[in-house]
C-alpha cells in the first residue's frame, strides 16, 4: 500500500511554467523568433539545458557551448527575478490542505523536481515544512523522463517504489515514475496525460482516499 508521496513542483504546487513560459519567450525574441505557450509544453519537466537546446531548435539557432551557458543563465536571472515574487497566494487550489491531510494521516511527503530553483520556491510559498525530503535539480544528473529524481525521492523517505504515490503534471515526469514502478497520478488534462494511473485537475476537493484507488 501507498505510504509516501512524492510531488513534482512546476504545474503541480505551483503555476511556476508560467514564469518559465514568459522568461524563455523573452530570450526567444532577444534572438529574433518566437515561442508559443505550445511550444512550452515540450519544456515541462525537462532540464533548463536541453530546454534551451529546444527552443534553439525551434527558432533555427546553433551555437557553441559557451554561448549555450550564457543564454541559459540569462534565461534564469529573469526567472529567478520572477519567482523572488512569489508568496503564498500562488500555490495552487486545494494543495496545502492535501499535504496537511497527508501529515495528519501518517503518509511521508517528497519532492521531486528537477528545477535548480525549487528550495527558494517552496520557502517563497511557506511550504517547505512540509516535505520530509527534497529532490530537486542540484541533486540529480538526470532530468525526467529519466526516473532518478524519483528514486532519490523513495530512498530518502526510507520506502519501496512500491510504496510511493507521484503526482505529476508532465508527459516526461510521468514516464520517469512509470519507470520505476510507482503509481502516478496525472494533475492536467486526461488528455495530455493519459499514461497516468488516474488524472485530477487539481486538488480542490481531492481526498487522499485518492491513494487507495491507484
Ligand atoms: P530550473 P519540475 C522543471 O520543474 C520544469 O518543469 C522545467 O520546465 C524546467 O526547465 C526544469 O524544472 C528546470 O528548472 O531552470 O529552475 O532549474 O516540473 O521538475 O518541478
Ligand atoms: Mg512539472
Amino acid at each position: 500500500s501507498i505510504k509516501g508521496c512524492i510531488f513534482d513542483l512546476d504545474g503541480v504546487i505551483v503555476d511556476t511554467a508560467k514564469y518559465h513560459y514568459i522568461a524563455w519567450k523573452r530570450l526567444a525574441n532577444e534572438l529574433g523568433f518566437d515561442f508559443t505557450e505550445e511550444d512550452n509544453e515540450k519544456l515541462k519537466g525537462v532540464s533548463r539545458i536541453r530546454s534551451l537546446e529546444l527552443l534553439l531548435e525551434l527558432g533555427n539557432k546553433s551555437v557553441d557551448d559557451k554561448t549555450k551557458l550564457e543564454l541559459a543563465d540569462r534565461k534564469n536571472n529573469w526567472y529567478v527575478e520572477y519567482i523572488s515574487k512569489m508568496d503564498k497566494s500562488e500555490i495552487l487550489p486545494g494543495v496545502e490542505n492535501f499535504l496537511i491531510k497527508l501529515k495528519e494521516n501518517g503518509f511521508k511527503i517528497a519532492l521531486g523536481s528537477v528545477s535548480k530553483n525549487a528550495l527558494t520556491i517552496l520557502k517563497n510559498v511557506g511550504l517547505i515544512d512540509y516535505f520530509d525530503v527534497i529532490v530537486d535539480g542540484t541533486k540529480v544528473i538526470n532530468a525526467k523522463p529519466d526516473p532518478e529524481v524519483f528514486l532519490k525521492g523513495a530512498e530518502g523517505l526510507n520506502l519501496n517504489p512500491k510504496e510511493c504515490c507521484v503526482f505529476e503534471d508532465a508527459i516526461a515526469g510521468i514516464q520517469a515514475a512509470k519507470k520505476c514502478n510507482m503509481k502516478v497520478i496525472g494533475v492536467g488534462s486526461e488528455e495530455i496525460l493519459s499514461d497516468a494511473d488516474i488524472v485530477i485537475c487539481g486538488f480542490e476537493n481531492v481526498d487522499i482516499d485518492i491513494l487507495n484507488f491507484t
